[in-house]
């Protein structure tokens, strides 16, 4: 009985056997996929199970954009640039440069001295010790909304350029242009300026841009300007990585804007501020630090004080 039993099972054990192998030979690649599944439990390959799926299509190529036309969004990688494309941007680049005013030589107007503890900074920074520190009066240009480009509101009030440059407006994204925004400053005898400005990789040759501060007038002349790589060493960073650069203008440049205050006729002050050229300018924004001596001029600007903010 035993064998018997035995040898039926043995039977249909090949029959099943047969008819196993005949259904999965005829099965599709699918289906090969799909009993290559592991049980639920069972650890995975992770290599084995990604060698298993389909590969994607290639992704259809990113026609480059014209330089100066680029309208990149955040999804974009950053158009890689041949050497003669780099050339190319070159050439434009230094042409955009011969409308901004000459970046000062002297070392004393190019240092960069980054934002710290403000009681310590003001200190180094201010020649005769300071009673208490003043409240700072502070000068918002542009809108503080992360790049949120509307052409009719956003538009600067452009200072200090040659003819023919290529002006950028607050919050306008693509690459090949001047940021050049006038500023009214309050009529005091200042202290001490610390400045901050937000900026958004705009692609191309960003890593060469850098900023000015000028002194309106004819001609313009620069108190301060730096490489922006000079000021944060992360600098241009991903495509459409955004800044916030903060950083106090040094002694000498002070200076010469005291100069400038002193003999503005009707006490009207004014600063310009700009920037070249691959990236976007959410806002300016100064902190200046009057000092509180009497003097015989007015204390403050009509458009500054302590709490407000002007645009102009
Ligand atoms: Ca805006
Ligand atoms: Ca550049
Ligand atoms: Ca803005």
């Amino acid at each position: 009985m035993k064998h018997g039993n035995l040898l039926l099972f043995a039977i249909g054990l090949a029959l099943a056997f047969a008819l196993l192998s005949v259904f999965s030979s005829a099965s599709s690649q699918e289906q090969g996929q799909e009993k290559a599944k592991p049980k639920p439990g069972t650890v995975v390959d992770k290599d084995k199970a990604k060698a298993d799926v389909k590969p994607k299509p290639k992704p259809t190529p990113i026609p480059r954009p014209d330089l100066g036309k680029a309208k990149p969004d955040s999804t974009t990688p950053p158009p890689k640039l041949s050497p003669e494309e780099i050339r190319k941007a070159e050439a434009i680049e230094n042409e955009l440069l011969k409308a901004l005013p000459p970046a000062p030589q002297d070392p004393e107007l190019r240092r960069v001295i980054l934002d710290g503890d403000e009681a310590v900074t003001l200190k180094k920074l201010v020649p005769v010790p300071i009673p208490h520190i003043p409240k700072p009066c502070v000068i918002t240009a542009g809108d503080v909304d992360n790049f949120s480009y509307n052409p009719k509101t956003d538009t600067v009030t452009p200072c200090c350029l040659g003819p023919g440059a290529k002006i950028r407006n607050f919050d306008e994204p693509g690459v090949n242009k001047l940021f050049a925004h006038q500023v009214r400053i309050p009529c005091c005898k200042i202290l001490a300026i610390r400045c901050e400005v937000r900026i958004r990789n705009e692609g191309e040759l960003s890593y060469n841009d850098g900023l000015y501060i000028s002194l309106p007038g004819k001609p313009c002349q620069t108190v301060w300007s730096s490489s922006i790589s000079g000021m944060n060493k992360a600098w241009p960073g991903a495509y459409h990585q955004v800044f916030t650069l903060t950083w106090w203008l040094p002694p000498a440049a002070v200076q010469q804007i005291n100069r400038y205050i002193f003999e503005a006729p009707g006490c009207e002050c004014f600063l310009c501020l700009t920037s070249q050229d691959d990236h976007a300018v959410d806002y300016w924004r100064l902190y200046v630090y009057c000092c509180e001596c009497p003097t015989a001029r007015p204390p403050l600007g009509a458009a500054g004080t302590p709490e407000g903010s002007v645009t102009k």
